[in-house]
This record gives structure tokens, sequence and C-alpha cells, in this order.
């Protein structure tokens, strides 16, 4: 008999069939085989060494380029505690289904082992997983992105303390791509993409849906969240938690030079997709980013909107699906450079506007998170940061105001669980579309999403200090259909209002929805906005809420018995207060 870890490996090893088995030690040494291993493949090449030292542009099929959420399952025994935002199979069914296409999945090819510890090594919120995969790039990746290699193995041991991830890029026919989260067992099965989030499986799958499970039965919270530091005059450091949904700004909130830098504001970056949280003897929330480095959308990230991203990924960085100009830099719309001619486009050939982006639209980087100007000093400390607000946020061309406060934690859950957005590039399928998205987890919530909002409620009356609960929403339009807000560096003028909040101080004015910032108490100085971009930014329209009043009723309805009745409770209080306030105005 072996440990826990040498059982499966052995079980995976004779389900795939490989023709060799490498156990990853997470050596640079091995790192630069695995690029030697992508290049010899042909879809991956070097770029200028000179300006983008030890990077590398992968190109991917075409087809395998963002998170396949019709395909992504959570295999639970009973269909009802996957809830009815998920896609559910029989564990049994998927097991059969999928174990099908992974049986000889890997003659012929390698399989890695990969050992990963997901949070800072010595932390006791730190968990380990292990991925089995027959992708180089996954293995590449997966040092990036997490603590990777001998480390990990050594907290293994003999235990079988680990969860276990096995994937296979399979054919990489979307017909048979199933990625499959088995959450009594703590177990995820991955075919058919080497995307991102459906392929990196300490990321979404282990660090959100399986950690997700995990946390509601030991107590704690794994959010897809951003975590960062607000510096003020004096040099105190606020820290905050970010819910926004897939490519809505968190890596850039995250990691951007503030627009009030000269008033001693400044943001650090502890991290800028997941946190993982625990109450701790302070009564305040601490929250630790369990990755190691960050996979972040290209386009739109240039040297005018997130200088920070530009500096730390001129070293180290994988590209995905990125363009390349006749000097062999990464290029993508928003990097501030006009397509140069020669550029290359994200399948490999010369760039034809008639083929549409050069980059495509959910081009990502995956760069070590230590490379980052604006890193925290305490993004590894193994107590994590003491957080003291939450903020949720979406894409909402109407509707929700710059920002605004909730009046309660049970309000603010509330406020989350009603959360809308317009889809993105991040995830296949139509893009704009307005979905409900509760605190931006629809698509990486492991069970009942009714369960998962009881959770949270609970949680409010565990955490002694619990967060301020904020949303924000950058993506506000004007009728010529342009934003409303400049975004990025500016939006520390919203964070240091919610600082503000947070200090018992800042101007508000009490509506139906909350507490809207009060005009007078936004810091414009440096900015150019007129009086009427900032009316329309603030506005908290009824004839905007009733609808959302009513979508958000019939997607609560969806959950049943099962929906907490405080979040019903908080809708017809919600809508009460707008009916008062719809008949103060007659
Ligand atoms: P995931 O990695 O998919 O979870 O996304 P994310 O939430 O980290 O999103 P990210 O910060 O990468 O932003 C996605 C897109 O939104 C990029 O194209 C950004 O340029 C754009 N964006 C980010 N912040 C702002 C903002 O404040 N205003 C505007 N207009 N666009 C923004
Ligand atoms: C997201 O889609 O929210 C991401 C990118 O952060 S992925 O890792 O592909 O999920
Ligand atoms: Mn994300």
């Amino acid at each position: 008999m072996g440990t826990p870890l040498e059982n499966w490996v052995d079980e995976a090893a004779r389900l795939t069939k490989p023709d060799r088995v490498v156990l990853c030690d997470g050596s640079e040494e091995e790192y630069r085989g695995m690029v030697a291993e992508m290049i010899r493949e042909g879809h991956t090449v070097d770029l200028n060494p000179r300006t983008y030292s030890n990077c590398y542009l992968h190109r991917s099929n075409p087809n395998d380029v963002a998170r396949t959420e019709n395909v992504t399952f959570i295999c639970s025994r009973k269909k009802d505690d996957a809830g009815p935002t998920n896609n559910w199979m029989d564990p049994r069914e998927a097991k059969e289904k999928i174990g099908a296409l992974f049986d000889g999945a890997m003659r012929g090819r390698t399989m890695y082992v990969v050992p990963y510890i997901m949070g800072p090594m010595d932390s006791r919120i730190s968990k380990v997983g292990v991925e089995i995969t027959d992708s180089a790039y996954v293995v590449a990746s997966m040092r990036i992105m997490s603590r990777m290699g001998t480390s990990a193995m050594g907290r293994i041991g003999a235990s079988a303390e680990f969860v276990p991830g096995l994937h296979s890029l399979g054919d990489l026919d979307p017909q048979r791509r199933y990625i499959a989260h088995f959450p009594e067992e703590k177990l995820i099965w991955s075919v058919g993409s080497g995307y991102g989030g459906n392929a990196l499986l300490g990321k979404k799958c282990f660090a959100l849906r399986i950690a997700g499970v995990m946390a509601r039965e030991q107590g704690w919270m794994a959010e897809h969240m951003l975590i960062l530091g607000l510096e003020s005059p004096g040099g105190k450091v606020t820290y905050m938690g970010a819910a926004f949904p897939s490519a809505c700004g968190k890596t850039n909130l995250a990691m951007m030079v503030s627009a009030l830098e000269g008033q001693g504001y400044r943001v650090w970056t502890v991290g800028d997709d997941i946190a993982w949280m625990k109450i701790e003897e302070d009564g305040y929330l601490h929250a630790i980013n369990p990755e190691a480095g960050f996979f972040g959308v290209a386009p739109g990230t240039g040297k005018r909107t997130n200088p920070n991203v530009m500096e730390a990924l001129r070293r180290n960085s994988l590209f995905t699906n990125v363009a390349m100009t006749p000097e062999r830099e990464p290029w993508w719309d928003g990097i501030d450079s006009e397509p140069p001619a020669g550029l290359i486009d994200w399948q490999g050939r010369p760039w034809n506007p008639a083929n549409g982006p050069a980059a495509h639209p959910n081009a990502r980087y995956t760069v070590p998170a230590r490379q980052a100007p604006c890193i925290s000093p305490k993004w590894e400390d193994p107590a994590g940061v003491p957080i003291s607000a939450f903020i949720f946020g979406g894409r909402r061309r109407q509707v929700a105001p710059l920002v605004y406060q909730s009046f309660d934690w049970q309000h603010g859950v509330f406020v989350g669980a009603m959360m809308a957005s317009e889809t993105t590039a991040a995830a296949t399928g139509k893009v704009g579309v307005t979905r409900r998205d509760p605190m931006a987890m629809l698509p990486f919530c492991g069970y009942n999403m009714a369960d998962y909002f009881r959770h949270w409620l609970e949680m409010g009356k565990r955490i002694p200090k619990p967060p301020k609960i904020f949303h924000v929403n950058w993506f506000r339009r004007g009728a010529d259909g342009k934003f409303l807000w400049p975004g990025f560096g500016e939006n520390v003028r919203v964070l240091k209002w919610i600082l503000e909040r947070v200090g018992g101080r800042g101007a508000a004015q009490e509506t139906p929805i909350g507490y809207v910032l009060a005009r007078g108490a936004l810091t414009l100085e440096g900015l150019n906005i007129s009086d009427e971009a900032m009316d329309a930014l603030l506005q908290v329209n009824p004839a905007d809420w009733e609808p959302e009043l009513e979508d958000t009723k019939q997607f609560f309805l969806r959950f049943g018995e099962r929906l907490p009745r405080e979040l019903l409770e908080e809708h017809g209080k919600l809508a009460q207060r707008f009916g008062l306030a719809v008949a103060a105005q007659d």
C-alpha cells in the first residue's frame, strides 16, 4: 500500500495510460523544460528577450479561449444540493461518462503530477492540492499561479490532506469537454480544455467551488474577491475585499496607481481574484490571497490605465492569445499604441481587421504577484489582513449608482444577492447580457446558492467586527453611450469615501437602496467631470429599480423554500421604501 497520493496517482495512470509520469518539483529548471516542451508542440513562441525577458506567448485552440459554464458541473449526490443555478450530474453517472473520456487520454503523452499550496506557505488558512495534467502549459501556469512543487509535497507527506484534481486536454472537442466537481469527495475532474479557469484547477475549481463547500462546513469564506490595502495620509492601511464578476475590474482596482497619491492615498495589492477569509481573535475577518500570480485580462491594460501591471509584465510572464508586434512584443487593444504594421494576430496570422480584434478579447497574462510594484508587504502574511469593507459591483450601463453603502450586514447580503452584471468575454456565450450574479459567484458557487446566502447571513452574526458593505459601478453610461466615470486610478476617490464611511465619516444621502455618496463628499481635485455627469452617476431612478426588484424576485423564487426568508424580507423592505419614495415625490 502506498500513500494516499501514490495510490491516487496510480489510479489516474491506470485510467489515462500515459507513456511517462513526472512528479513536478517546481524548480526554475523544470519551468524551462515546460516552456521548451510548449515551444516544441508548436503553439508557443518566445517574446523579445530584451524588452520582455523570459516571456512567452501561447496560442490556444481557437475553440478554447474562455471558461465554459455550460459544461461545468456540480456532482453532488442530491440535485438540490447543487441548486438551481448550477449544472448538475449524478456523481456515478459523471464518473462513468467522463471516465470514458479519460480512458487512455494520455496515451503517448506525459502525465505531470503537480503538487501545490494555495495560500502563503505557513498560513493556517492555506490548503494543498495536487493536479494531474497532460499539459505543459498548465504546469508552467500553475508554477506562476500557486506555490508549486517540493514544499507542497512536503506538506502532504503520507497524509490524505490534499484536494485531487485530474485534468487532460483530451481532444479539445467542446462536445467532449467537462469540468466536474465532486463536493462530497472534494475531487475535481476536468477534460477537454486547456483554458485558465477550466484547466488550472487550483483556481476556480478548488479555491472557489470546492473551497467554498469546505468554508461553509468549517465556518469561513471563499470569495471571488480582490484584496487591497488603501493607505491614507499618515501611513495607516485599511484593507478591503471587492467582488466583481469576471472581467469587471478586480485586477485593475487591486493594482491601480492612485490618482490621489499626491494627497497620501495609495493602493497596495494583496490579491486580485480570490479571497479566503477566517475570523481571527482580534474580531476581524482576515483574508489571504490563495494565489501566487495574476491571471489577468490583457485588453484594456495599458500605461495610462494600469502602469503597475505593465511594469510587472516585463519579465517571467506567460501571455495567452495576445497579438505580437514585429519586435516580438505583446500587443492588444488599449495598450496605448496604434496597431503596428506587421502585427501578428492571436491565431498567429498577419492581422487583418476583417478577422476581428488582433488580440482575443479574453487574451490574458500570467505573471508572478511578487513582480507587481504595488504588491503589499503583507501579501504573504500567514495571518492574512483584517478586512474593514466589502465592495460589490458589476457592469451596469444604467441602474446602479457610482457607490452606495448598505444599511447593515443583512441588507448588505441582500445587496450582494441581488447583484447583476453584463456578461463578458471571460466566459463563452453572448457578451453584454445582463444577468443576476450574486456576490460575483454565479459561476463559482459549488453548492446550492440559497445555502450560500444563509452562510453569509450566519457569518455576519459570528464576526465581531464585520466589514461594512458597499456597492460600486464604474460602468454607468450616458445618453451618448460613453462611460460617465473615468475609472481605473480615479476609482481611488470612491475608495477614499468608503474609507471615510468605515471611520464613521463621509457624507451620504439616504435613499431607498442605501446610503449613496453625497455629491460634496467626493474629492474632485484634479478630476475633470461635469456636474451633469456626477448627477447621472449618483442618480437612483425608481423607474430603473422597479424592474430590478421584479427580476430579483423571480430569481429568488427559483430557490423555493431553501431561500433564507431574510432576503425576501429585505426585498419587501426595499419595495416599500421605493413605494414611499415615489409617493413622497408625487
Ligand atoms: P477576472 O480575472 O476575469 O476575474 O476579471 P477582473 O475582475 O480582474 O477584471 P479586470 O480588472 O481584468 O478588468 C477587465 C476589463 O475591464 C479590462 O478590459 C479592463 O481594462 C476593464 N476595466 C477595469 N477597470 C475599469 C474601470 O474602472 N473602468 C473601465 N471603463 N474599465 C475598466
Ligand atoms: C474569471 O473568469 O473570473 C477569471 C479567469 O478570473 S479564469 O481563471 O479563467 O476563471
Ligand atoms: Mn475571476
